[in-house]
């Protein structure tokens, strides 16, 4: 069976300044929370430095240069047939400290540039505000999102972007995977996820209740923040669509063990409500409850909740990799916080790749499903999927990738049921990062995910050059197809 997708469905890919740009410190760019991460690796976890510090090798200082290629590389992704392209605005180039007084000008010009180059391309701009990109003095200055003083710079940061680019960018999201703060006891990288989202530190010595209460303002201050945010697009320009942008890892439970459904009933509601702020304008019943239990009582305000209701979003992005399984903990009469009523585990019925990441379609289409299911009027858009791999560079230029051609298949096959078969409304599949950056999580250049490979290694070192992979031929026609010749 195949599927051929509507002409208005948006194909492309999908990356980050912080991972791409480089020039971390050119033309008037302050610090950001990602200038300062060290590179890691699949079993090490990137390390958070106070500044820049000599003989650290920090993977976000030279990226792939995008900020100078980025021209070239955009021709790259038209030639693909994208008529879509996700990437962030640097907060940094545009507002070197994040509360000073007048923006940068060359940072606003360099976008400029970049969106006018995109729509010479016939690309549509797909603009993240905040993608782990914070400006470091914030952090240092203000404690993070853990700061309500944030809502307003982050919303006056906004409007000037909005503004400048009325009518060059139709497409927003506000904060990249802004579910990943409940991440905390998820995975080698959850601190990572908490720190690049919330940009606080932990001073060491929290109890796990207390790093959970900080987590839960600031992500109470970051979705006032992004309510506020689509308010005010939809008066700057009534046709820009804002949407807020989650990641779907579909919990599943180990067993049919009912301790194990409880499990996974208890995850669910510990981390899948972000998206019920963003679309139904209020906290879901069961957090305001569980946040009574553990004594967590964040300032939220009679405004703030007026203020939720009020930006309730466009459509729904979401990024999608992988599935989550997880089991009863033994002993859930001590149980620490909301997060501790679960623990992850493997699933036997899927595969992973190198980095230990489930390789599981049907829980794209399970989630899609699930999505509709909670929000039926809320369009969605794919906005990151993809294949984390080392690929090799031949001799003769060549990069074989069948392992990518084979997950992205499976991924977009199942999207496209989702669509075609059970009625749910997907407005477009951004491909994670169509050409080889630097991984968020482990700050490596050798974790590819590119229809493009770059000749670059984890310190930056290398030719610099773009090579098509088989994948790149493989997406072209899946492009040219509208997704029927898969
Ligand atoms: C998501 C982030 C992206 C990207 C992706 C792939 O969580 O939104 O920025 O990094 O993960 O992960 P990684 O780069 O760690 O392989």
């Amino acid at each position: 069976m195949t599927y051929k997708l509507s002409d208005e469905f948006l194909w492309g890919g999908a990356i980050a300044a912080h991972q791409a740009e480089g020039a971390w410190n050119i033309d008037g760019k302050g610090v950001s929370i990602a200038d300062i991460l060290t590179a890691g690796d699949a079993k090490t976890q990137r390390r958070i430095t106070d500044g820049v510090q000599v003989g650290n090798n920090y993977p976000n200082h030279h990226g792939i240069d995008f900020y100078h290629t980025y021209a070239k590389d955009l021709e790259l992704m038209a030639e693909l047939g994208s008529n879509a392209f996700r990437t962030s605005i640097a907060w940094t180039r545009i507002f070197p400290n994040g509360d000073d007084a007048e923006p940068n000008e060359a940072g606003l010009k360099y976008y400029d540039e970049m969106f006018d180059k995109m729509h010479e391309l016939g690309i549509e701009p797909v603009i993240t505000l905040n993608h782990f990109e914070m400006p470091y003095h914030l952090v240092k200055e203000y404690g993070g999102w853990t700061n309500r003083k944030l809502i307003d710079l982050f919303v006056h940061y906004a409007e000037v972007v909005f503004k400048r680019y009325h009518n060059k960018v139709t497409y927003w999201m506000t904060h990249n995977e802004i579910s990943n703060q409940a991440a905390l006891n998820l995975g080698p990288h959850a601190q990572f996820f908490v720190w690049t989202n919330s940009g606080f530190v932990f001073n060491g010595n929290e109890t796990s209740n207390e790093k959970i209460a900080k987590m839960v303002q600031a992500a109470h201050y970051e979705l006032v923040a992004s309510a506020k945010v689509v308010a005010l697009g939809h008066k700057i320009n009534p046709d820009f669509k804002i949407g807020g942008m989650v990641n779907v890892a579909p919990f599943y439970p180990a067993s049919p063990a009912p301790k194990d459904m409880l499990a996974f009933q208890k995850a669910r509601q510990s981390r899948d409500w972000f998206s019920d702020v963003h679309i139904n304008g209020e906290y879901p019943v069961e957090i305001e409850r569980l946040y009574q239990k553990f004594g967590f009582r964040p300032d939220i305000t009679e405004q703030d909740r007026l203020d939720l209701k009020a930006g309730v979003i466009d459509y729904l992005a979401v990024s999608y990799y992988s599935s989550t399984t997880v089991k009863a903990i033994e002993n859930p009469d001590n149980l620490k916080n909301a997060y501790t009523s679960y623990q992850v585990t493997d699933n036997p019925y899927i595969k992973t790749n190198d980095w230990g990441w489930g390789l599981d379609p049907d829980g794209l289409r399970y989630s899609l499903n699930e999505l509709s299911e909670m929000y039926p009027h809320t369009p969605i858009m794919i906005v990151e999927n993809g294949l984390g791999a080392y690929d090799k560079l031949n001799d003769d230029g060549s990069i074989h990738d069948p392992y990518r051609i084979d997950y992205l298949k499976q991924h977009i096959y199942a999207m496209e049921e989702a669509i075609v078969e059970d009625g749910v409304e997907v407005i477009g599949y951004l491909s994670w990062g169509p050409i080889d950056i630097v991984s968020a999580g482990t700050g490596e250049m050798k974790k590819r995910y590119g229809f493009v490979y770059v000749d670059l290694d984890d310190f930056g070192e290398g030719s610099g050059q773009r090579f098509k992979k088989d994948s790149f031929k493989w997406y072209q026609q899946v492009i040219a197809s509208k997704g029927s010749d898969l």
